[in-house]
């Protein structure tokens, strides 16, 4: 189920999975992450060629500090590892290096940890513009219809953009996820 934009290969390329009720896009990475991808992935041999950006929706507005907020972004880390876990094992099985930063830390969820954590809200306003918010000692990204209520999390590979969508459709289509 290629979209328009993937047959063109034009990127970055939104895509849906509302089944699994979130959204991901894939983009070529920024030149942030090349030119800091030693001190974000120091055991990464070849460059980052795809990134992938999930967001989900949260079912609370993320700019307080509460249990529920807390309970909330624990659900949605747990469900991104869980779902990113099978994308990475398949770009794996297909010689392509992969890797998920840890969305509650920002450090590589595999390799060992650099210098820098990839910053997921920077990542997000880089590569799709959606708006900054202050709160505090942090900075919130504010999804168009979702609000502060979006829970983002990175994937990058060594796959070309073209290779990691049609693996993310293969792998996500259709999926119900158990994590819940
Ligand atoms: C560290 C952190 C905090 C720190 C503060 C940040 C700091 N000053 O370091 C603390 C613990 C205070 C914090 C608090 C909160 N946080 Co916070 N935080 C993070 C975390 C783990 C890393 C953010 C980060 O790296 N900031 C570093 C920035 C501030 O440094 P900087 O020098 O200004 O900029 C550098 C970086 O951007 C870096 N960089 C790194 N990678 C990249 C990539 C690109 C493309 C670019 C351009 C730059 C870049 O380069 C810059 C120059 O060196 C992210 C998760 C993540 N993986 O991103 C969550 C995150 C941003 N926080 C989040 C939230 C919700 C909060 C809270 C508002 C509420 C809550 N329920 O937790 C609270 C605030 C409470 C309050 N009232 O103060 C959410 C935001 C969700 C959203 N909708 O955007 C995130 C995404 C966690 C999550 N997945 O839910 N947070």
């Amino acid at each position: 189920m290629l979209r328009e934009c993937q047959l063109k290969q034009k990127w970055p390329c939104l895509l849906g999975q509302d089944m699994l009720g979130l959204q991901y896009s894939i983009h070529r990475p920024s030149s942030f992450i090349n030119c800091h991808r030693t001190d974000l992935l120091p055991d990464w041999q070849f460059p980052v060629s795809s990134l992938m950006l999930v967001l989900q929706p949260s079912t609370v507005a993320l700019n307080k500090l509460t249990p529920d907020t807390e309970q909330q972004k624990q659900l949605l880390r747990r469900r991104f590892l869980h779902l990113s876990k099978r994308l990475i094992v398949h770009l794996k099985n297909e010689g392509y290096a992969a890797e998920r930063f840890d969305p509650k830390t920002g450090q590589p969820y595999y390799s060992r940890a650099g210098s820098l954590r990839l910053d997921d809200v920077a990542v997000v306003h880089s590569m799709l513009g959606y708006r900054l918010i202050p709160c505090g000692d942090c900075r919130l990204i504010e999804h168009p219809v979702w609000g502060c209520g979006v829970f983002p999390a990175v994937v990058v590979s060594t796959a070309p953009p073209g290779a990691l969508a049609a693996i993310a459709d293969r792998v996500w289509h259709g999926y119900k996820t158990t994590a819940s």
